[in-house]
C-alpha cells in the first residue's frame, strides 16, 4: 500500500545500515557513510557502463599488464580510479587494496590510526565487459590495525573473520548492491529516477541446494581428479543444470537467489585456483555464510584462509551448504583413497 511504498522507497543504503547497527555511534555513522560512498562509487561505474559504447575510448585494453600479468581494460583503470576518488576527502578509509594496484593506495589526510581499508576488485569480469555481458564490483571493509608506517600493510594478511562489511555491486539489467556488515545479507536496486539504491531484498537466505553447477568445464582435463569425479556426478544425476558466465559477481548472485555451487579450483597449472582471496573469495564467503550458504577452498572453510601475501588466490567452492559439502565429499574421498 501507500505508507509502505513510500516507506521502502525511503529505505536507502545509508538508513539501511543504522536500522542494522541499531545506533548512531560514530562507528556506525562511519559505516553508514562507508556505504554510501560504495554506492556512489557503483552510480559512477554503472552510468559509464550504460553508455561506454557510446564513449570514445571508453573500452578495449590500455595496452598494459596489472600486477596479476592479466591485460588492463579501460574500465579497469577508471572503476579502480573511481574508488580511490570518492574515498578522497571522506576522513573515513585510509588504504584502499585492490586487483589493479600491486601495492595499496594511501590516502595521507585519512591515515590516523584505526581508520578503514577498503579491499575491493574494481571491475570484476572484465572479459565481458566490451560485449555489453553483466560485470561487477567487488567489496570488503576491514578497520586497519597498527601504523603501517612502511607501507607493507601486514595486517591485511590475517583470515576474513575480521572483515566489518563486504558485498558486491551487479552491473547487469539492474544495478543491484548487495551488502553485509555482520547482520544477514541485503539487496539494494539503484532507481536511477531517484538516483539512489533502494532496499529490494532484506535477509537473504540461500537455499541449503539448488539445480545449479557453475564452472569453466573447459578447464576439466586440468582439474583434480575429484573434482573431475564431482562434474560426472552431476553429469549423471538428474535435477542439476550448468551456468556459468565468466562473471563471478554474476554466477556468484545467481546462486545466492536460487541456490547451487560455484567452482574454481586449482588447476595443474595454477593449483591456487585465479580468484584473489583478500578482495574476492573472502567477501563472497563472508555473504555466503552470511546467507546460511558456505565457501571452501576444498580442504578449508575460505575465511579461515591467512594469505602469504596482498594478491593470494585460493580456490573457491561457494554456495549453498550442501552442495558445498558434496564437493568437498568427492575431495576427502580422493584423499582418502591417495
Ligand atoms: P575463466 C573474471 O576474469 C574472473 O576473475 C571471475 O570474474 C570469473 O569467475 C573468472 O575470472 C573466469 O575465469 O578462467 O573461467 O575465464
Amino acid at each position: 500500500d501507500y505508507e509502505y511504498a513510500l516507506d521502502r522507497d525511503c529505505t536507502t543504503l545509508s538508513r539501511h545500515v543504522l536500522q542494522q547497527l541499531q545506533s548512531f555511534s560514530a562507528d556506525a555513522q562511519d559505516l553508514s557513510a562507508i556505504m554510501s560512498r560504495i554506492a556512489l562509487a557503483g552510480k559512477l561505474i554503472a552510468r559509464r557502463l550504460s553508455r561506454a559504447d557510446l564513449m570514445e575510448g571508453a573500452l578495449g585494453f590500455t595496452g598494459s599488464e596489472n600486477v596479476q600479468g592479466e591485460s588492463v581494460k579501460k574500465m579497469d583503470i577508471y572503476a579502480n580510479e573511481v574508488f580511490i576518488s570518492v574515498f578522497k576527502q571522506s576522513g573515513l578509509v585510509c588504504r584502499l587494496a585492490s586487483e589493479e594496484m600491486e601495492k595499496p593506495y594511501y590516502i595521507p589526510e585519512n591515515c590516523p590510526v584505526g581508520r578503514y581499508t577498503l579491499l575491493y576488485d574494481p571491475i570484476d569480469g572484465s572479459s565481458n565487459v566490451d560485449i555489453n555481458i553483466n560485470v561487477g564490483s567487488i567489496f570488503a571493509v576491514r578497520q586497519q590495525e597498527g601504523d603501517d608506517l612502511d607501507g607493507e600493510a601486514r595486517d591485511l594478511l590475517q583470515n576474513g573473520r575480521k572483515l566489518i562489511a563486504a558485498g558486491y555491486i551487479l552491473y547487469g539489467p539492474s544495478t543491484m548492491l548487495i551488502y553485509s556488515i555482520g547482520k544477514g545479507v541485503h539487496a539494494f536496486t539503484l532507481d536511477p529516477s531517484l538516483g539512489e539504491f533502494i532496499l529490494s531484498s532484506e535477509n537473504i537466505q540461500m537455499p541449503a541446494h539448488g539445480p545449479i553447477y557453475s564452472a569453466n568445464e573447459g578447464n576439466f582435463w586440468q582439474w583434480d581428479e575429484s573434482i573431475r569425479d564431482y562434474i560426472r556426478y552431476v553429469h549423471r544425476h538428474e535435477g542439476y543444470t550448468a551456468r556459468y558466465s565468466g562473471a563471478l559477481v554474476g554466477d556468484f548472485h545467481r546462486i545466492l537467489f536460487q541456490g547451487g555451487v560455484f567452482l574454481y579450483p586449482g588447476t595443474v597449472k595454477k593449483p591456487e585456483g585465479k580468484l584473489r582471496l583478500l578482495y574476492e573469495t573472502a567477501p563472497l564467503a563472508f555473504l555466503a555464510e552470511q546467507a546460511g550458504g558456505r565457501a571452501s577452498t576444498g580442504t578449508q572453510d575460505i575465511l579461515d584462509a591467512v594469505p602469504a601475501k596482498l594478491h593470494a588466490r585460493t580456490p573457491l567452492i561457494i554456495g549453498s551448504k550442501e552442495d558445498v559439502a558434496l564437493v568437498e565429499s568427492f575431495i576427502k574421498e580422493r584423499s582418502r583413497q591417495a
